[in-house]
């Protein structure tokens, strides 16, 4: 048995290639230091993974911006609005240059960029594909031969890692222009001879072995995908010039698709064992194991930050020692999911800290079990005798298990997830108490955070001023925001935000139970990164997160002013969640924090609180028959958090995913009285979403696509809100932006609010002249 990973942390221990990479965009960095500086950080991360015994380093995992982007360069897949910019330069290593790459991936002047959507259920986004029936590949192995090259002449055993071709395909969408239906699965054909040339010139290369990940075959896949795979690594496997093929599959069991990768003529299979996907242990027992191929046992957690239980890992590696012709470790998918490392967090308690693996941890653990495996849990008896006091210590930790907070959890009864009266009749309260027109105006919550705000931060931070001088500049900063929405003729007003980095960080700061890194990043999307909370132990509320600003912003004012909060699966979906318990217990645990501050924020005076829950939707399950489960406790979750208030305290909730006609369903479970959605897209379709499942309550799709610079004229609003009249009844009709307006400039936002102020008053008075 031997160690070895999928993919790593690319950035750097102090995110050095985010730095390059922006650092060129800004025209700071030649092309010639950007590549240097990537080469040296390819160097030094298979050094040390060599260095810590891992025997096989990936390659090709490697990406300035995002991998599946490389596989569209790989295949020649180029959409003609890039073409330009992709053929105006050359690398030189032969490949697309780094400036046409960029335009794909965050357009230019002229072009919009490739979209970008998330990786299965992580939190990294790529870029989709675009293909369509005139699409013609065309081979470019340049970026994977050289990485290749690079690991190997450094000494390393080195497998290049590949998006497989049908997860490539069964990502990709219809390019613009293409008919909605088209399938690019039915470019398979034309695809495989591509991926049959890129084989070809790494086994020229000197590639021994080469990876193709496969995680769409994880997911529900019909009888003509499955024959889709079958068909692929028959075509592959049969090839006479080729490097021995792994297909990696992770982030769930391949249930249907197991038996066909197990009978398809390649040498090895990667099989997650972590969480749901263990039942790869019963299936691949089932299919009679995989007899004269090498099994990657993906064993180790590649997704979450908590250390491995070694001797349930070593017991799973041992039973599937009977399985395969030989068993290799790994962990469940690329550690590109997890920050680099936890040793760099020295501001944790050190006995917390030693629950924690970060990527390089995990690969010290991934060494230690292949060594156990091959050699006997004798040689790494130390490791274990560690694991087992550190796993007891986590256990047995008055974090991890607080009394007093499972006790209310237990006692949480069904009427505490309800209001005390149904929608219409609260409807009827709120209207007269809040005394709003029709089609009232809002925001969603956050307001332009200037460089100002952003300086006072660093300062307190730094401890060049004090807490009450920070306090004095939010305040500041509040008045600024309630004045303007009062001058602009906003209805629901809003703080603005100003105290808050970013919708989770903020709350995990406040709760007990969270933990909090200092360099936990994360890659969201291209140079983009988070650094996620870590959900550790038992989860409650010293005192109010929120209210003290709320209630500023209140004081300042006689139009009610909306509070504002994180919803409860949002708080997990972006954060590192505990593995010791249900998702469904901490959710409710955190909910019933959020229901103490939801109180307290009424209790205070605040008519309108808003609950954001922007990650209902991403967070479904992969396969269709884990979402009925999660939905009932992502819903409960919310409810129990907002069920709490009086039937005249009016609760808002946000999303922002346009397609979320699958999940509408649980929107209309929450009972949020009003709910606004991103509509960047299509303003009415989302509407008639709505309608066409008889949303009872009031929404409001967005009028104002926060993501661009651009602002939308008043005609242009008044025309949305008319669509959205017929589909939506002027009572419960509002009127709002897509998503919080942090992002963007003072200017834009002074002049959208403006017209879409005078955009509703325009379609509320014909609708006054009309009735
Ligand atoms: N907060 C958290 N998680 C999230 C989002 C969020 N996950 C999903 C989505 N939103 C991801 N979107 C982004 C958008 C911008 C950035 C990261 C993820 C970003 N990051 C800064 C960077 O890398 O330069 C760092 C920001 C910081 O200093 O904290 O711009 O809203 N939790
Ligand atoms: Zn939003």
């Amino acid at each position: 048995a031997r160690a070895t990973v999928y993919g790593y942390p690319r950035q750097g221990p102090r995110r050095e290639l985010k730095k390059a990479i922006e650092g060129y965009w800004q025209g700071r960095v030649s092309a010639d230091e950007l590549r240097a500086v990537a080469a040296d950080l390819r160097r030094a991360t298979w050094r040390h993974l060599a260095d810590a015994g891992v025997h096989e380093v990936p390659t090709g995992d490697f990406s300035y911006y995002d991998h599946v982007l490389d596989t569209s360069v790989m295949v020649g897949a180029i959409p003609a609005r890039h073409r330009a910019a992709v053929e105006a330069g050359t690398s030189p290593s032969g490949g697309c240059s780094l400036d046409g790459y960029f335009a794909m991936a965050r357009g230019t002047q002229d072009v919009a960029p490739l979209e970008m959507t998330k990786w299965f259920d992580t939190n990294y986004h790529y870029l989709v594909p675009e293909l369509g029936p005139g699409t013609v590949f065309r081979a470019d192995s340049a970026q994977q031969v050289a990485e290749l090259k690079e690991a190997l002449a450094l000494g390393h055993t080195a497998r290049p890692v590949l998006v497989g071709p049908v997860t490539y395909l069964l990502l990709a969408k219809p390019a613009p222009g293409v008919a909605a239906d088209f399938q690019p699965l039915t470019l398979l054909d034309r695809l495989l001879p591509v991926y049959a040339e890129v084989l070809a010139d790494l086994r020229a290369a000197g590639a021994e072995w080469v990876q193709l990940d496969e995680p769409a075959l994880v997911q529900d896949r019909s009888p003509a995908e499955l024959n889709a795979a079958a068909r692929s690594y028959r075509a592959l496997g049969t090839l006479a010039d080729r490097p021995k093929i792994l297909v990696a599959s992770y982030f769930d069991r391949l249930g249907e698709a197991l038996p066909v990768l197990a009978k398809a003529p390649v040498e090895g299979l990667g099989l997650d064992f972590t969480g749901p996907a263990a039942a790869n242990l019963d299936d691949l027992a089932a299919v009679g194991g995989l007899p004269g191929k090498r099994l990657v046992a993906g064993v180790v957690d590649g997704r979450n930050v908590w250390i491995d239980d070694l001797e349930k890992s070593l017991a799973t590696l041992g039973t599937l020692l009977g399985l395969a012709d030989r068993v290799d470790v790994a962990a469940s998918c690329s550690l590109a999911h997890v920050p680099l490392d936890a040793a760099a967090e020295r501001d944790l308690d050190p006995q917390v800290a030693r629950w924690l693996a970060f990527a390089r941890q995990k690969a010290g653990e991934i060494v230690t079990l292949a060594r156990g495996l091959a050699q006997g849990t004798d040689t790494i008896a130390a490791e274990l005798a560690a694991n087992r006091a550190a796993l007891a210590s986590r256990a047995g930790s008055a974090l991890t298990r607080d009394p007093a907070v499972r006790a209310r959890a237990a006692a949480v009864a069904d009427t505490d997830g309800r209001r005390s009266q149904p929608y219409p009749r609260r409807a009827a309260v709120q209207r007269a108490h809040l005394g709003l027109p029709l089609l009232p105006t809002t925001t969603i919550g956050s307001f332009p955070q200037t460089t100002a705000l952003r300086t006072a931060r660093a300062d307190l931070r730094a401890g060049r001023i004090d807490t009450a001088a920070y306090e004095k500049r939010v305040e500041a900063e509040i008045r600024e925001v309630v004045s303007f929405q009062e001058e602009a003729g906003i209805d629901v007003l809003v703080h603005g935000e100003p105290e808050r980095n970013d919708m989770v960080q903020y709350f995990a700061e406040q709760l007990t139970g969270y933990l909090a890194t200092r360099h936990g990043w994360v890659r969201s999307y291209g140079t983009r990164y988070v650094r996620p909370p870590i959900l550790a132990g038992d989860v409650s509320r010293p005192g109010p997160m929120t209210v003290r600003w709320t209630a500023y912003a209140q004081s300042l004012t006689p139009r009610p002013v909306k509070g504002m909060l994180t919803g409860p699966v949002t708080m997990l979906a972006w954060s590192f969640v505990r593995d010791d318990q249900p998702l469904a217990e901490t959710a409710r645990q955190v909910a019933l924090a959020l229901r103490d501050e939801v109180g307290d924020l009424e209790a205070a005076g605040t008519p309108v609180i808003q609950v954001d829950e922007p990650a209902l939707r991403e967070t479904l399950p992969l396969r269709a028959a884990g979402r009925g489960a999660y939905l009932a406790w992502a819903t409960e979750a919310f409810r129990l958090a907002t069920s709490g208030v009086r039937p005249d305290t009016q609760i808002h909730t946000h999303m922002c995913y346009a397609e979320f006609g699958d999940v509408v369903q649980a929107i209309d479970d929450l009972d949020a009285d009003v709910i606004s959605l991103e509509a960047a897209r299509s303003h009415m379709q989302v509407a008639r979403e709505l309608a066409a499942h008889g949303y009872p309550r009031a929404a409001g799709p967005g009028v104002y696509d926060i993501h661009s610079p651009r602002v939308p004229g008043t005609g242009e609003v008044a025309a949305l809100l008319r669509e959205g009249l017929e589909a939506i009844p002027a009572e419960r009709l509002w009127v709002n932006p897509d998503c919080g307006l942090k992002t963007r400039t003072w200017p834009e936002v002074r002049a959208a609010l403006g017209n879409l102020v005078a955009a509703a008053r325009e379609v509320r008075s014909s609708l006054a002249v009309d009735s």
